[in-house]
């Protein structure tokens, strides 16, 4: 059996934690208002008022001018995840965090020592509450994700168990995307086949999930199997390339087009839950000549920030040549299956998932266009006027 834990407004609640007197109110940790950026976390009493994370502090603002709004402070929310996992570990030697504040703890024989599943999880939520002052929400089921959708289910402050005999019935009225891995655009797919729940999915036939779901399709079976996030996935690669507006050997125009092309492949990437760790270049010369060059990272990645930076200097090599460029494309490759959505640990890749990961939830929500970094706007203007 799988526990999976995940504490409530978690950002949010690490500041009343710390200032008692913001319990209780509408409270966002993102920014400051009149500042950029987007909302990481949102008490309960700021989401009645419809804000959530992703959301531009301004547009938080506007709903909630008497909102408290903070700025993060990363430092003691890494305190308090890992007193967190602490606290997880006196109840099972595997646990793994798949985000700064959830984990999936395997349970499976822990039985004899510390009790029946429902009384490990009572025992974590009051040690979470009386340690930390922060609440938990805990799901335990058969796999990690039915463990995860039944904990997402509990929030706040709840628990849920869920019998292997129960699965199905607990799974048949919920909305389709409580799957781990059905993002906003999947979902809009299915709700135009009249798949709005996740029992209308289950009914549905084979080639109807294959075509509405694509690579994410083995995500409705890895809920009974479990094992989507041991396994590497089906899919062999992601790629996006464009021909540009004119030949060239400008190289400003060069770098932009190839940030665009790393962002758009990444936000792929990230969509699917994987990481990469093989990249492949393609370039295709005025004279119609086509080069293909591949890297292998020492860790596998899903930061267009890091895919960028190994890739520049293939494409830099290759302008020596002198000849002007046509078409430019990007794959990424080898892929493991990613359940992390932001880590804990201060890395440079770990400080790009964290902002890529706002970006992400900031376009899902505003479309593509919302924002681009300043790698990307001049190759964009100059490309659109093709
Ligand atoms: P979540 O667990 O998704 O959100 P939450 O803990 O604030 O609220 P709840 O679990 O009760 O629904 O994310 C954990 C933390 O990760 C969150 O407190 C802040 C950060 N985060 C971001 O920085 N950006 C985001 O877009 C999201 C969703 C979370
Ligand atoms: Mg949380």
């Amino acid at each position: 059996m799988f526990l999976c834990a995940d504490l409530d407004a978690f950002f949010v609640a690490v500041e009343q934690a710390r200032q008692p007197a913001l319990q209780g109110k509408p409270v966002i940790v993102g920014g400051r208002p009149g500042e950029r950026g987007v909302v990481a976390s949102a008490s309960y009493e700021a989401r009645a008022f419809g804000i959530h994370a992703g959301m531009p502090i301004s547009r938080a603002y506007q709903l909630c001018p008497r909102g408290v709004f903070l700025t993060p402070c990363f430092p003691a929310y890494e305190r308090s995840s890992e007193a967190f996992r602490e606290i997880l570990q006196r109840y099972s030697p595997n646990v793994e965090m798949g985000s700064i504040d959830e984990a999936f703890v395997d349970i499976s024989g822990t039985e004899r020592l510390f009790g029946p599943p429902l009384i490990i999880a009572s025992k974590i939520k009051q040690e979470t509450v009386r340690e930390l002052n922060l609440h938990v929400s805990i799901g335990i089921a058969r796999t990690r994700p039915l463990a995860k959708i039944a904990c997402d289910h509990s929030k706040p402050d709840g628990l849920i168990l869920l019998p292997p005999e129960e699965e199905t019935r607990f799974l048949e009225p919920l909305p389709v995307n409580v799957i781990p891995g059905i993002g906003p655009k999947t979902y809009e797919v299915l709700q135009s086949l009249n798949i709005n729940t996740v029992g209308e999915l289950l009914q549905a036939p084979d080639w109807v999930v294959s075509t509405a779901l694509g690579n994410a399709a083995p995500l409705v079976q890895y809920l009974f199997t479990g094992d989507g996030s041991r396994h590497e996935a089906r899919t062999r690669s992601i790629s996006h390339e464009t021909t540009l507006a004119e030949d060239t050997l400008d190289q400003n125009l060069i770098r932009s087009v190839l940030y665009q092309l790393t962002d758009q492949v990444c936000r792929r990437v990230r969509a699917a839950h994987f990481t990469a760790s093989v990249i492949t270049l393609k370039i295709r010369f005025a004279d119609f000549k086509t080069i293909t060059r591949r890297l292998t990272l020492p860790e596998s990645t899903k930061s267009q920030q890091t895919v960028y930076h190994q890739v520049l200097p293939l494409v830099q090599d290759a302008l020596k040549e002198r000849k002007r460029i046509r078409l430019l494309g990007i794959a990424l490759s080898r892929f493991e299956y990613d359940g992390q959505q932001i880590s804990l640990f201060q890395t440079r890749e770990n400080r790009l998932n964290r902002l890529n990961y706002a970006l992400d939830k900031a376009r899902a929500r505003f479309g593509p266009a919302c924002l681009c970094s300043g790698g990307t706007f001049e190759g964009m203007q100059r490309h659109d006027r093709s």
